[in-house]
């Protein structure tokens, strides 16, 4: 019989990178998916013509229960989350409701659909619905050893980071109370043509396709002294998959381990296409954030040793993909008009 899967976030970046892993290892797979009229659904249905829908929202808990009950999953994976790190300080309280209380409910529609109490506590995982949280190297925050592991402590410094924290540390707390099988993966930050256009990989390689196109000159950015370690979305899903197949739950790193700046981003991306950054970017003061996480890199050592996990793209590779991509898009969306927007998913 094959595995059942449930992911929630199924219309982001990883939503359907992860839909896409799990369907060639022969599981079914159901997407959440909330509102009336999602866009991005569409699109990732038309991506993905295999994946199943149910309703449901991570704010709304009777919805997750049916959710739960009705497609009688095997593993959740719960990816969804306003994730754009700058929106939880416009809105604190709307991502602390569903970057953190949203994990408490999707945990609570598991132990609800599966009947589990503290008595009937089993830690092997057998039979039980394996819950996977989407946490983020966004908890180190203000970091205080590089590179970061699982035992480095927390200091995040947005209310995105903060409430990922308490996703975290619930999800560790439903593991010890209930003996339920849930693992966090602290994930570094992974890109890929899928990404948002709100994030700085994806908004620098959009501005180099459209500048390389001669429809823009300049892109404002904010800090270029960020540092980050970026890695390829196809590579993190198959860690998110490999850690429920482990005997026992546990939380892993997932990152390159290199580090790389906003500065040097834009530079590779630039030089793809033969133009020189520094005529073309300008900084914005508006754009610089008002705590920042100045600098991040994974110790993946864990992931290696325990889960034979290891990325495949490095940060080059990876960019000049993202260029590579948005150029194509531009130059046919240039030619054909709206009618191929967004359509490089
Ligand atoms: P995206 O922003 O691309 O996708 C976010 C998804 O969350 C969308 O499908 C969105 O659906 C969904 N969502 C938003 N609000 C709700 C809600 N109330 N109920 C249910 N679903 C909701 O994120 P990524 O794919 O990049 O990231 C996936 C997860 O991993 C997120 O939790 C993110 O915080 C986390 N993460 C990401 C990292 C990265 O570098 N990409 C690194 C570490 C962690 P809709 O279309 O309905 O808005
Ligand atoms: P991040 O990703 O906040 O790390 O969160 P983002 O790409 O938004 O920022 C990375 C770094 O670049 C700096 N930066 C800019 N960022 C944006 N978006 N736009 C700019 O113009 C710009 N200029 C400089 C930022 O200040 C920051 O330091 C991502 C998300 O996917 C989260 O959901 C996830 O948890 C973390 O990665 C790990």
């Amino acid at each position: 019989m094959s595995k059942r899967a449930l992911i929630t976030g199924i219309t982001g970046q990883d939503g359907s990178y992860l839909a896409q892993h799990l369907l060639s290892e022969g599981y079914q797979v159901w997407g959440l998916n909330r509102g009336q009229a999602n866009p991005r659904k569409d699109r990732v249905s038309k991506l993905i013509p295999d994946l199943q829908f149910v309703h449901g929202d991570l704010m709304d808990q009777a919805s997750l229960v049916s959710a739960v009950d009705l497609v009688q999953p095997d593993e959740v994976y719960n990816l969804g989350a306003i994730s754009f790190v700058p929106m939880s300080w416009q809105q604190a309280e709307l991502v602390t409701e569903v970057n953190g209380t949203g994990v408490l409910r999707m945990l609570e529609a598991i132990r609800m659909v599966s009947g589990l109490s503290g008595s009937s506590a089993r830690t092997d995982g057998s039979g039980q619905i394996r819950f996977y949280q989407a946490s983020s190297s966004e908890m180190f925050g203000k970091v205080v050893e590089s590179p970061q592991n699982e035992r480095t402590p927390f200091h995040p410094r947005s209310p995105y980071g903060v409430a990922k924290t308490y996703g975290h540390y619930i999800t560790q707390n439903y593991r010890e109370s209930f003996g339920m099988y849930g693992v966090s993966g602290i994930l570094f930050n992974h890109e890929s043509p899928r990404r948002g256009a709100e994030f700085v990989t994806r908004k620098i390689s959009l501005a180099v396709a459209q500048i390389k196109l001669g429809l823009q000159d300049k892109l404002s950015l904010g800090n270029l002294d960020a540092v980050r370690d970026w890695g390829f979305a196809g590579d993190y899903v198959r860690a998110m998959h490999l850690m429920l197949q482990q005997d026992e739950p546990g939380d892993y790193v997932i990152g390159t381990g290199q580090m790389h700046s906003v500065r040097e981003a834009a530079r590779i991306a630039f030089e793809c296409v033969g133009l020189d950054w520094e005529e073309h970017v300008v900084v914005d003061p508006a754009l610089v954030r008002p705590a920042e996480v100045e600098t991040l890199c994974a110790d993946h050592g864990n992931a290696r040793e325990q889960l034979g996990w290891e990325p495949s793209v490095d940060f080059p590779e990876l960019m000049r993909m993202m260029v590579e991509s948005d150029v194509r898009q531009a130059g046919r969306e240039r030619e054909y008009g709206d009618l191929l927007t967004a359509a490089n998913w």
